[in-house]
């Protein structure tokens, strides 16, 4: 199945935490391609990759990085697409300089920036069917199931000692 959402990342060192946005979309059954395309590492293809995103079916872009985590900014500056950024959690400031450098970007280049590392990789891949959702029926039913089971989770053990 064509993917409709393009999840990139900075390194392979990302996957990790960028495997809780392939996780939900897996679970939302959402088709996604996965790719380590870095900024500072492979300019070309990042901007091949941006340019050519629309074109070739991808609907919803989600990009992960650490550190100096310029992907997802200089990804939206080539594509009309909606572009996520997960800021994840570096070794040496613990991912405040990944957030800071994803989330600010200059009016003009949008970027929607999610939480620092698993919590922000699981909600981008969250928020990229929410937004493919405004325009399928099916997969809003999916995301309705999924809101449901996680209150019922809760609401059938309401006591935090019992497993
Ligand atoms: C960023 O540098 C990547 O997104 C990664 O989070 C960070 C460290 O990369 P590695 O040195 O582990 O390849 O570009």
């Amino acid at each position: 199945m064509t993917a409709l959402v393009g999840i990139i990342m900075g390194s392979k060192s990302d996957w990790p935490t960028m495997k809780h946005a392939a996780d939900m979309l897996d679970l939302l059954e959402v088709p996604y391609e996965v790719n380590v395309v870095s900024a500072h590492r492979t300019p070309d293809l990042l901007f091949e990759y941006a340019k050519s995103a629309q074109s070739r079916g991808l609907k919803v872009i989600i990009g992960g990085a650490g550190g100096a985590a310029h992907l997802p900014g200089m990804c939206a500056s080539q594509t009309v697409l909606p572009v996520l950024g997960v800021p994840v959690k570096s070794r040496a400031l613990n991912g405040i300089d990944s957030l800071l450098s994803i989330a600010q970007m200059p009016g003009g280049v949008a970027v929607g920036t999610l939480a620092i590392g698993d919590a922000g990789a699981k909600n981008s891949g969250l928020l990229a069917a929410q937004i493919l959702a405004t325009s399928d029926a099916e997969l809003t039913q999916r995301i309705l199931q999924f809101q449901q089971n996680q209150t019922n989770t809760i609401l059938s053990q309401p006591d935090p000692r019992v497993e």
